[in-house]
């Protein structure tokens, strides 16, 4: 603890990282490009360089916060050296700003213009590089690289992948795949994260918009969406609405005016993951065999543990996740010529998550050899396609999720944060359902943001021992806990994102700690207003499990893991 001098403010800190967290809580929003309070401190931007009262000059970021100091953040030598910094990184970016992906949300291009870089007086003599479309996730374009290595640090420091990294040295350095391979050809799991952080359009989703465009306007083809949990709450604000507050009414009431045809909710999905994980995990728990159960609707986490830890493969849930049973049971559905009106079927899923554009290809999840759900498109690229149709978000009027699929419970809501799945199981295994009963499991310990949570539930006088977990990088210290027999658990739920889907790499970016907790509170307060709060009470998937999926269970929502 003590007290520092900011620009003539007296200013009190006490565990603030660093001189920058304390200038922050001055209320003095300094620039960085390479500061993450999440990811290791890199130092490389030096934008936050702030000045002392003897005239040095230091990167704020990497400085620990001392009583006494004196420091100035503004004097004309430091207006004059972040301006010289952007100029130097934009002569060596590539220039195609308005046709740029990112443009309007480019953390570079928002600087420049504050700083006043109006022109760049030095000449760009970067050679042009190929930009690798080999991802069905992300797409990276090494011409707009600024090497900040924020998305170097996500990859290492939170997902443990290191599917990128630095090369070469000077002005021919880089950020690529080691030895220069294609993303695809890497460890990489699709998850987007490096793509959250990545300043400018070297990282970015790769899009299915212009396939789903078309789709729209085929009149032969029925159209049938189906919206994801986290994305209810991560869309509004950016049509005016407050952080983290459901629009799904909205959301769906916009989604028939692109034109589909049919809107569904992926919760009802979730519901059906709930009711078959839970009757999976009761017979492993039951026999002892493949223990513990992990879930297996995150696809980056799946990836990630087929190629870290292929002798944890079988611990998989065989459920397919919540996005492919709800492909599956949509396919079966629409096969009844009544249902689709003679018409192409073409399912599409919003979705917060870019993994999920890799998940719809994997053959295992197809049911008959055949592909469920066709496109996949991120809450980033709905929000481009609303605005490209110029609807005016705020003026449509709201309407429900159509039947016989947009129904869900609270479990299947809560999916969408971390946690959500385990406590959604929970749920279906305690006896009773009323307010008490939930609240116990509240209150259990599966809330809560910490990437590692342990928690102990009772069941018919067993214990059930369950890890939840978010960020590869702690699944990665639970897998070896269990590897080296240092802990036991019958339960582990893992979700790739921080903070589970609502921090998907396809949600819209600069979603700082105010946006988790509001998206956060977003999905509680949904489940708090949804009368139905377990999946197996959900009608609409008890009907299903007598007529339509009647013997075709395992046909239709399982499948076979490789490996
Ligand atoms: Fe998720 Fe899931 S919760 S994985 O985060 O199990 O993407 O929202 O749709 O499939 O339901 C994502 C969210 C999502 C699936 C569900
Ligand atoms: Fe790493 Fe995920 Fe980015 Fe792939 S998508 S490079 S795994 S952070």
């Amino acid at each position: 603890m003590g007290i520092m001098t900011i620009d003539g403010q007296a200013i009190e800190f006490t565990d603030e990282p660093n001189v920058l967290s304390v200038i922050r809580k001055a209320g003095i929003d300094i620039p960085t490009l390479c500061y993450h309070s999440e990811l290791s401190i890199y130092g490389a931007c030096r934008l936050c360089t702030v000045e002392d009262d003897r005239g040095k000059t230091f990167a704020s970021c990497s400085e620990k916060p001392r009583d006494g100091m004196i420091i100035y953040t503004n004097t004309p030598r430091l207006m004059r050296y972040r301006k010289l910094i952007l100029e130097l990184l934009l002569a060596a970016h590539c220039r195609d700003c308005t046709t740029c992906i990112k443009s309007g949300e480019c953390h570079l291009q928002e600087l420049a213009h504050r700083m006043g870089v109006h022109e760049i007086r030095f000449e760009n003599v970067r050679e042009i590089q190929p930009i690798d479309t080999s991802s069905h996730a992300i797409i990276r374009d090494p011409n707009k690289c600024i090497l900040c290595g924020d998305c170097v640090r996500m990859c290492d420091n939170v997902q443990n992948i290191n599917a990128i990294d630095f090369a070469y040295r000077g002005t021919d350095a880089q950020v690529i795949p080691a030895f220069n391979k294609k993303i695809a050809e890497t460890d990489c799991v699709g998850c987007g994260q490096c793509r959250v952080v990545c300043p400018t359009g070297a990282i970015s989703i790769h899009t299915n918009i212009d396939e789903v465009w078309e789709a729209l306007a085929d009149k032969n083809t029925k159209v049938i969406a189906q919206i994801a949990p986290a994305v209810r709450v991560a869309i509004g604000d950016n049509f005016g609405y407050a952080k983290g507050e459901n629009v799904m009414g909205k959301l769906v009431g916009v989604l028939h005016r692109l034109g589909f045809d049919e809107v569904y909710d992926t919760s009802y999905g979730a519901d059906l993951t709930v009711v078959e994980e839970s009757k999976e995990f009761i017979e492993r728990f039951t026999s002892g065999e493949k223990m513990p159960l992990f879930t297996s609707c995150c696809p980056a986490w799946v990836k990630y543990c087929e190629n870290k830890y292929p002798e944890f493969v079988p611990n998989l849930s065989t459920c397919r996740s919540p996005q492919q049973m709800f492909g599956a049971v949509v396919r079966e559905y629409y096969k009844d010529p009544e249902k689709n009106e003679g018409k192409k079927i073409v399912s599409v899923s919003i979705m917060p998550c870019t993994a999920k554009k890799e998940e719809i290809l994997r053959p295992e999840s197809y049911t008959n050899g055949k592909q469920d759900v066709d496109y996949v498109l991120t809450t980033t690229e709905i929000v481009r396609m609303i605005r490209k149709s110029g609807i005016v978000f705020d003026k449509v009027e709201i309407e429900a999720a159509d039947v016989p699929f947009g129904i869900g419970s609270g479990s299947g809501v809560i999916f969408g944060v971390t946690g959500g799945v385990t406590e959604a199981v929970l749920r279906r295994l305690q006896q009773g359902h009323n307010r008490v009963d939930m609240e116990s499991i509240k209150k259990s310990g599966v809330r809560g943001d910490d990437g590692i949570k342990v928690l102990t539930y009772n069941y018919n006088g067993r214990e059930i021992k369950a890890a939840v977990v978010n960020g590869l990088a702690n699944a990665d210290k639970v897998l070896q806990q269990i590897k080296n027999h240092e802990a036991e658990y019958d339960f582990v739920e893992v979700m790739a994102c921080r903070r589970g889907c609502i921090m998907g790499g396809g949600q819209p970016v600069n979603a700082g700690p105010r946006t988790r907790k509001a998206r956060m509170k977003g999905l509680y307060d949904t489940d708090v207003n949804t009368q139905i709060k377990k999946s197996n009470e959900n009608p609409m998937i008890l009907s299903l499990y007598d007529t339509l999926l009647k013997g075709k269970e395992h046909e239709l929502l399982h499948r076979n893991f490789s490996g």
